[in-house]
């Protein structure tokens, strides 16, 4: 929703029925349920968890608050700001939190807000409030886990000010000048007895409010980052078209305008833009409030439905297909190549689902099938041309689809004891429970016969692939399943893919790519994710997906050995050893230059290794991240691969 339909909105539920009724704030309204202890207590239970990821969360939880303000009609900018101590500024030019007297609380409603647990989660509920999930637990959870927390307030031509420590508010909220802005600046210092590491990873942050300035056109965000001085200001006034052609940067476009659409119907706003491109590959980002739903819901379900309709209809009646070919089409057809973001806002929003991102509300199909059928029919009817074009590559992905069915079937496991369909290649471990096992995938047979050795055979399977895999982003389904390499992962892995993906046939439940630490190896490592993402993404999305760290030196004085993982590890290292009399560094070039004993040791032991998790916690910019490094267009990935020589890193949240 753009500023302007903003505002018309909060016109519209002003006038709407009781539950939506709007009412002019005032301080009452707040609903209080109670103190922040139990926050300090167990974090976890409202962030997720207190590693980087929950971290991060609290910069999100604050800048939901400014993005409501912003729903609500009230805000058009945020601005946020990482400072060298890691504390971090949100401000906003919005109405400003209130500060007038609580009735029963007898203190000021900033006051309130900040200090108790939910005190936020009722004010404003004509707005798009999210009612639970990570976000939407309220500033004051912010507040209770940071060493600090100061805010200003804006409003009524005053500055109104309060401080924080841990959650109590030191002394009242103070005027402290005169302003003729309005806007809330929220300034905290996440508590290190809380969060072990207080980094914020500049990327991360950004990816989140970049997707946000996508979500909401028109809204300008911007952050700095003190530390590096990096910075960026988002701001889209096309919205979810240009996260489109975001999405889409380094792909050749079927047509080159974005198809888009915005509408609403019974207080639910759908917006949507879809863009084909050349490759196979289905990508829809659907969101519910600004959330992620990574488990789609109903809005998806809707979406699909109306999409799949659609496209049928127009092949029958232009007869693309013939009569007597008996090809039937299947949903999955009409979406090969399709590239889509799907944004839905509705006022009470029902999360289920493991993760709490599936939207429940049962309406919502009906509502978002009807827009997008609507609307699609009116624009194939306008242009014909790309109209045909999508028709016809629905048709060719149906006929290829046919003639990858063969394939697929060889690739599907037969039965979760059948040992003897697994590859050759493969060397399985003994244990039977998927839930105690791993595997390994390696690069290239020498360091996959150190790996086989080195293991430990109870729970460690070693699968060793070839250097070259294929590259999925550039190959048809049907191609990619008769390629033997992936095969081979598919068949030892055991879930299946895509539609037939199913998690409780995975053989192992960590999946551990192993590759030489050199440009080969990651890229070798890019392609066996890529492969991985588009095909069984629900390990990405079930934290099953991790990169073996080996050692980059050992740096080894007489009997005293430590094997170091960086250049900065490993003159630390040195200068323990007392520098460089006697001592000797070997670097390790490929996997392949260890010994059994010394690739357990350093890399395979969960008792000593380090894993590097490969999480989607920003699905958009992982995609936005594989398509560039895999794509077709070798300018937009020159380009990616100078500005961000680390990128595996950004997936690592
Ligand atoms: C409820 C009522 C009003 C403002 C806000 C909430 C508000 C909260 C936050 C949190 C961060 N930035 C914010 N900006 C505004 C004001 C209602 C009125 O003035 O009538």
């Amino acid at each position: 929703m753009d500023l302007e339909m903003a505002k018309e909105k909060k016109d519209i539920l002003q006038a709407g029925p009781a539950t939506l009724k709007g009412h002019h704030y005032d301080a009452a309204t707040i609903q209080v349920l109670k103190g922040l202890e139990a926050v300090r207590r167990r974090p976890s239970m409202y962030i997720g968890d207190t590693s980087t990821r929950g971290l991060h969360h609290l910069v999100y939880e604050v800048v939901d608050n400014s993005v409501d303000e912003a729903l609500a009609g009230y805000c058009t900018k945020i601005s946020v700001t990482i400072h060298l101590d890691n504390s971090v500024t949100v401000e906003d030019n919005g109405r400003g939190i209130p500060v007038d007297m609580h009735p029963t609380q007898k203190k000021s409603a900033l006051e309130v807000v900040m200090t108790m647990l939910h005190a936020g989660g009722k004010f404003d509920h004509q707005t798009y409030k999210v009612s639970g999930g990570l976000h939407g637990v309220g500033v004051s959870v912010v507040n209770a886990l940071s060493e600090f927390c100061e805010v200003e307030v804006y409003r009524d031509g005053k500055i109104h000010y309060q401080k924080y420590e841990r959650g109590n508010a030191k002394g009242e909220v103070k005027e402290t000048g005169k302003t003729n802005k309005t806007g809330t600046k929220t300034d905290f210092k996440p508590d290190q007895e809380i969060f072990p590491k207080i980094d914020f990873n500049f990327d991360v942050v950004s990816a989140r409010l970049r997707e946000l300035a996508f979500l909401n056109k028109g809204l300008e965000i911007t952050i700095l980052d003190e530390r590096s001085k990096k910075s960026h200001n988002f701001k889209y006034d096309g919205g979810l078209a240009e996260f489109v052609k975001y999405l889409n940067e380094g792909k050749e476009p079927l047509h080159p305008k974005v198809i888009y659409i915005h509408k609403e119907k019974e207080k639910v706003d759908v917006e949507m833009a879809l863009q084909y491109n050349d490759t196979y590959v289905e990508n829809i980002f659907s969101y519910v409030n600004n959330i992620n739903t990574i488990e789609g819901g109903t809005h998806l379900v809707g979406f699909k439905t109306a999409l799949t309709r659609t496209i049928n209809n127009y092949i029958q009646k232009t007869g693309l297909i013939k009569n007597g070919e008996g090809l039937s089409l299947q949903g999955e057809d009409t979406r090969e190549g399709l590239t889509a973001v799907l944004s839905v806002k509705i006022p009470d929003p029902q999360f289920e689902g493991q993760t709490k991102t599936k939207l429940g509300n049962s309406e919502v199909k009906g509502i978002v099938e009807q827009i997008t059928g609507e609307n699609l029919i009116g624009y194939f009817e306008e242009n014909p041309g790309i109209a045909r074009r999508i028709a016809e590559k629905t048709v060719l992905a149906a006929r290829s689809r046919e003639a990858a069915r063969k394939a697929k079937e060889l690739t599907r496991r037969k039965s979760a004891l059948d040992s003897a369909s697994l590859p050759g290649k493969l060397a399985d471990c003994s244990l039977d429970d998927p839930r105690l096992c791993e595997i390994f995938i390696v690069e290239g047979d020498s360091a996959g016969g150190s790996a086989k050795q080195g293991r430990d055979r109870k729970f460690q399977a070693i699968l060793p692939v070839k250097g070259k895999i294929l590259n999925v982003e550039k190959a048809r389904l049907d191609k990619v399943l008769s390629n033997e390499e992936i095969r081979t992962m598919i068949t030892a892995l055991g879930t299946g893919i895509k539609e037939d993906f199913s998690l409780e046939e995975a053989r192992y439940h960590k999946v551990i790519i192993m590759t030489d630490a050199d440009v080969d190896g990651s890229h070798i490592r890019t392609l066996i994710l890529t492969f991985l993402y588009r095909y069984m993404k629900e390990l990405f999305e079930q934290g099953m997906i991790y990169i073996a760290q080996p050692p980059l030196y050992r740096v080894k004085k007489g009997n005293t050995e430590k094997y170091v993982y960086s250049d900065a590890e490993k003159e630390q290292a040195l200068k323990q050893m007392g520098g460089g009399d006697g001592v000797n560094v070997q670097r390790y070039k490929g996997l392949g230059e260890m010994n059994p004993e010394q690739l357990w040791k350093t890399t395979m032991d969960p008792e000593t290794r380090t894993l590097l998790q490969v999480t989607l916690e920003d699905a958009a910019e992982a995609d936005h991240i594989f398509s560039i490094l895999m794509g077709e267009q070798v300018e937009p990935r020159r380009k990616f691969i100078e500005e961000n020589a680390k990128y595996v890193k950004n997936l690592d949240v």
